[in-house]
């Protein structure tokens, strides 16, 4: 290689196996892999490559920053540069190789440059071990047995501080998925309209971190257009993957009934199918979510034409639950009962409140999107009044579009609603956005035009001096679902409503929530 190197005056780069065969042949500066040697090569969570770099360089010097970068990016099992001595005698060799993830962020380490035929490196063994430390690194985190975990990012115009609230809530769709969280990490980007919704150097530095970190996936807090998804794909191995996917991987695991079951797929379908033109690996790695969830990869050899066929069969059998639907709710209707609806931002309580007003035992839990299914049950108050409680599923800010086309069925039932009571976590730090989103939620369902009540819920978890303020500055019921005593205001409220339904007098909700403009006092 030096003689050649000499010939040419240029530098030659061989790229070979742990079997030392040659792979691939570089000549000049421009160190671009070939896909198929890649392709060929692919690294998984935890590994190494199997391949290194030899490279000759015409002036004795140290490892470039770019050599080091390609190190880490392409997760080589050692990178080195071979200098020419004068006469074109090989010189100092100058290696480095990655570092276990130990937490002190050092990415790789450069050795001593020895002259050439001083080199004792074994390297069999040198890379078998550095290998198995790789593979038993996991810095602190304790990921469980069958379940992935993440490095979570966030690319956007927004300030630090707004990214960095939106990544705790992302981390909890993570958790509500199973994904354990590694690293976090947040870039303020100029605009969004980006190949890769963050500069491709970024991008790189993200990627060399989560293979550093050994987290199996990238998660970006914004939504990748298909675009980018490809564009992405094409650049790394690692799975990377949206927050719409990431809800969506929930749903795919809460859907219990049949009917949900076939709403999530839907806009998992739907969500996939603009993604569609990648050749088969990438593509797998797009559909393929968290877990062995969602349409998997046999699924995913299926063309554009098999998908939009599935996608109709799917909304036939949707249009025929819808039908069942309306018969429900026609027995419903002949009963005259009047029904009110607990909507609310996930995790607010709304089932813990059904489950408290009814007695019953719908699942609750400390989890986003616990709920999926709609549940009915009645509530019976003194003088025999009676109305019927729904719980369904929750709402985030930026609902996936995906998500709201496929659960229309599910949502239409608000519509027959006579009150929708908005639950929300008082104790939350981001009340007025949560409250926010709800209600363009409901905008965007056409359900403003239905009364609404707000009700605060995990008082508990406040001082008690802020219950009476924040409650007055908002109009809100104040309760905690998990003491039934605090809910005698809200359950008088409510009888009064009742009695104005079934007596006709729509004006009776009693002050001091009637000036409320977040609660219309009977429908149009
Ligand atoms: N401290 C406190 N915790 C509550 C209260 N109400 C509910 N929780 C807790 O909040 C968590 C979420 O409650 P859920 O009733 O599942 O919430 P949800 O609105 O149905 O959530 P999704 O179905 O996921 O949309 C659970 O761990 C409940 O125990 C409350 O009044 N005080
Ligand atoms: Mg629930």
């Amino acid at each position: 290689m030096c003689q050649l190197t000499q010939d040419i005056g240029r530098p030659i780069a061989v790229l070979m196996t742990r079997r030392g065969l040659v792979q691939e042949v570089i000549v000049g500066t421009d160190l671009t892999l070939s896909p198929t040697t890649l392709a060929k090569f692919r690294v998984g969570p935890r590994s190494l490559r199997g391949l290194r770099l030899i490279r000759t360089q015409l002036h004795d010097q140290p490892l470039s920053q770019e050599s080091l970068t390609d190190l880490a990016f392409l997760r080589l099992d050692l990178i080195g540069t071979l200098s020419l001595s004068p006469g074109g005698n090989p010189g100092n060799l100058y290696l480095a190789h990655l570092l276990p993830s130990d937490g002190t962020g050092q990415l790789c380490k450069i050795l001593k440059a020895v002259p050439f035929h001083q080199c004792s490196m074994a390297f069999d063994s040198f890379t078998a071990e550095l290998e198995a430390e790789v593979q038993s690194a996991r810095g602190h985190h304790t990921v469980r047995d069958g379940t992935e975990s993440a490095m979570l990012v966030s690319a956007s115009p927004e300030s630090r501080a707004e990214q960095e609230d939106r990544l705790v809530e992302l981390a909890e769709l993570a958790n509500s998925a199973e994904v354990t969280v590694i690293d976090r990490m947040v870039q303020r980007t100029a605009d969004g309209h980006q190949r890769y919704l963050l500069g491709g150097g970024k991008l790189k530095e993200v990627l060399i971190q989560t293979l550093h970190k050994g987290a199996d996936m990238v998660i970006f807090d914004q939504t990748l257009s298909p675009a980018q998804s490809r564009a992405i794909a094409e650049m790394t191995d690692i799975k990377v993957i949206d927050r719409t996917q990431l809800i969506l991987a929930i749903f795919a695991r809460r859907a219990h009934s049949r009917e949900g079951k076939v709403q999530v797929e839907l806009a998992q379908l739907h969500y996939l199918l603009p993604r569609l033109s990648g050749k088969g690996a990438q593509l797998s790695r797009l559909g393929g979510g968290i877990g062995t969830r969602g349409p998997g990869e046999t699924k995913l050899e299926t063309d554009r034409r098999r998908i939009r066929d599935r996608i109709g069969h799917l909304e036939r059998e949707l249009t025929h639950f819808a039908r069942h639907q309306d018969q429900r709710r026609a027995r419903r209707g002949r009963r005259g009962l009047p029904v009110m609806s607990l909507v609310g931002y996930t995790n607010a309580g709304k089932s813990t409140l059904l489950n408290v007003l009814t007695k019953s035992h719908v699942s609750a839990e400390n989890r986003v999107f616990q709920t999926l299914d709609t549940t009915s049950r009645r509530l019976r108050f003194p003088q025999d009044r009676e109305v019927i409680v729904t719980d369904t599923v929750g709402f985030i800010r930026d609902l996936p579009k995906e998500l709201v086309g496929a659960f229309r069925t599910t949502l239409e039932e608000l519509h027959e609603a006579d009150l929708l009571l908005h639950v929300v976590d008082a104790s939350a730090a981001d009340i007025e956005v949560q409250i926010t989103a709800v209600i363009a939620i409901l905008q965007e369902l056409n359900l403003n035009n239905i009364p609404r009540m707000l009700v605060f819920n995990k008082c508990d978890r406040l001082p008690t001096h802020q219950i009476e303020p924040l409650c007055r500055r908002y109009h809100a019921i104040g309760i905690s679902a998990l003491q039934p005593a605090t809910l005698r205001p809200l359950l008088a409220e409510l009888e009064a409503h009742v009695r104005s339904l079934t007596d006709g007098d729509a004006g009776a909700i009693s002050s001091p929530t009637r000036e409320d403009p977040l609660i219309l006092a009977s429908r149009p």
